[in-house]
């Protein structure tokens, strides 16, 4: 056998130690720009993402609700492969069909749907105006909308249909296809609405434009109603299915994959990468993982993955370091992997981006990550507990919670995700089911983070991320001085002023 030397480290034990910042070194001139996918000296890559964040390959995070907010913010999910084929290809052709701004065919509704269907959409969508079109479709003639306010002032019974307390189309201020949108915003404004549908001249539906999508988009006012934003969406997929699956879920628009699996430095990941180049050369763009090593890294990185995941064990519902014995601490993880990836572009002008998947709990371990050389990071829990995420919010004791569970518990029952050959089921549980505290939206905790980030950077120096892992001093801390990091040696108050 052979034995490390030295024990290795989670995120919690490092800190960083400040560097010389200067006067142009202030949050707002950096930039969280970063890699996606390989690419070769002097050349960009392929797919670059404007903050380093991911949505975990999980049933419980990535659907195509969560996608949007985050493609939103600069950032990817990617939707949880262990569902059909059909049911995840369906998802990311969702997420591409979201225009920026627009009511998409999600938000439509047939006048003999009920108000239960208009609040079950309200939950999946998040859009707080319902189109009423003879099909139910983004495309069918205009009968009339449904807001928020309607349907809370009629208090109606859930089983009332939609015809009954909708505002016709007789009463609704639209605009004719080809406003542009300085135009819909003087009628948005005149007549204090907060969202404007387009028709066309047979009384079709396009879009509706929304008041705060003037604030978003105003540098492009007249050209906005073409220039439809699509967002980037990635989709996991596994070494079983991957002839099927793959071909779907381009069909449908993924911008990029990435196997799924808890042990990546195998011979099912090679085949699939292969499968991959040998269908579509390098158009398509496929990460593979995850490793925590240099060898499994290289192997990855050998076998033509655009992208390299790290971490086994980390994860906040995994406990296949308890069933298995398998893992290693994620910041020890991820530095030895960047050193792999570092030699690896020395020698052949080829930087693969790597990714910390798991085991971020505070804010600030996702700048010790970056700092530590990876180029973005993979979060399960932290998404899990926004509105946007796919799982039910309860009330548990007085709190609002969200569920969580992960890939390898019986109720994911993701085989594929720990599949070796051998049998198609889930031989022994290795993830849990879990409740984790509700946080609110996406954006505005995204903001808060990132805002951490930023102002970590900066006092480290550094206004990119290349910077921050060129200029990072980085020390490992003993246990007293962890505890020395919280408040100490005082007594906490509570809301109501009292001792806690
Ligand atoms: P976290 O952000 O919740 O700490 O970790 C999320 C990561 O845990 C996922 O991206 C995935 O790599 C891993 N995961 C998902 N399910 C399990 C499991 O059931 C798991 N063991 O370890």
């Amino acid at each position: 056998a052979f034995y490390y030397e030295e024990p290795c480290h989670t995120f919690n034990e490092y800190l960083l130690m400040p560097g010389y910042s200067s006067a142009e070194c202030i949050p707002n001139h950096v930039s969280l720009k970063t890699p996606l996918t390989k690419f070769k000296k002097g050349e960009e890559p392929a797919i670059s993402l404007n903050v380093p964040l991911t949505s975990a390959i999980m049933q419980s995070v990535s659907n195509d609700t969560l996608a949007v907010a985050l493609a939103k913010e600069g950032g990817v999910s990617f939707i949880y492969g262990s569902q059909t084929i059909e049911q995840e290809a369906a998802m990311v052709a969702r997420v591409k069909a979201y225009k920026a701004g627009f009511v998409t065919s999600d938000s439509n509704i047939k006048p003999d749907q009920t108000l239960a269907d208009i609040l079950k959409l309200k939950e999946e969508t998040g859009h707080s105006t319902v189109a009423v079109t003879d099909d139910g479709t983004g495309t069918g003639k205009l009968l009339g909308v449904v807001s928020s306010r309607d349907y809370r002032v009629s208090r109606m019974a859930v089983d009332t249909p939609v015809s009954s307390f909708m505002t016709p189309i007789e009463k609704v201020i639209s605009a004719p296809k080809g406003a542009t949108l300085s135009e819909c915003n003087d009628i948005i404004w005149e007549n204090k609405l907060n969202s404007l549908p387009v028709v066309d001249d047979d009384g079709k539906l396009c879009y509706f434009v929304f008041r705060k999508d003037y604030s978003e988009h105003k540098e492009n006012t007249s050209e906005l109603l073409d220039a439809q934003k699509r967002y980037m969406v990635g989709a996991g997929i596994n070494t079983r299915d991957y002839a099927e699956r793959i071909p779907a879920l381009l069909e449908a628009g993924a911008d990029v994959l990435c196997i799924d699996s808890s042990e990546g430095y195998s011979e099912w990941q090679k085949r699939t990468i292969a499968w991959v180049r040998q269908q579509y050369g390098d158009r398509v763009k496929i990460g593979a993982g995850n490793v925590i090593d240099g060898d499994g890294f290289r192997f990855l990185a050998e076998a033509g993955a655009d992208f390299v995941k790290i971490g086994i064990g980390g994860g906040s519902i995994c406990i296949t370091r308890e069933t298995k014995g398998i893992g290693r601490g994620q910041a020890t993880a991820v530095i030895e992997v960047a050193k792999a990836r570092d030699a690896y572009y020395k020698e052949t002008g080829i930087y693969v981006p790597i990714c910390s998947d798991g085991g971020i709990v505070y804010d600030h371990h996702i700048t010790l990550a970056l700092a530590m050389g990876a180029d973005f990071v993979m979060l399960g829990r932290y998404f899990s507990r926004f509105d946007e995420s796919p799982t039910n919010k309860v009330n548990i004791n007085g709190q609002y919670m969200k569920e969580y569970w992960g890939e390898g518990s019986n109720r994911a029952r993701n085989w594929q995700r720990y599949d070796l050959g051998g049998a198609k089921k889930l031989s022994f549980e290795e993830g849990v089911d879990s409740y984790v505290p509700y946080a609110g939206s996406l954006k505005d905790n995204v903001n808060t983070t990132l805002s951490k980030v930023r102002s970590t950077m900066c006092n480290c120096g550094a206004l990119t991320i290349a910077e921050l892992q060129e200029k990072a001093k980085l020390t490992l801390v003993s246990s007293t001085s962890i505890l020395e990091g919280g408040a100490h040696d005082v007594l906490l108050k509570d809301s109501n002023n009292q001792v806690k």
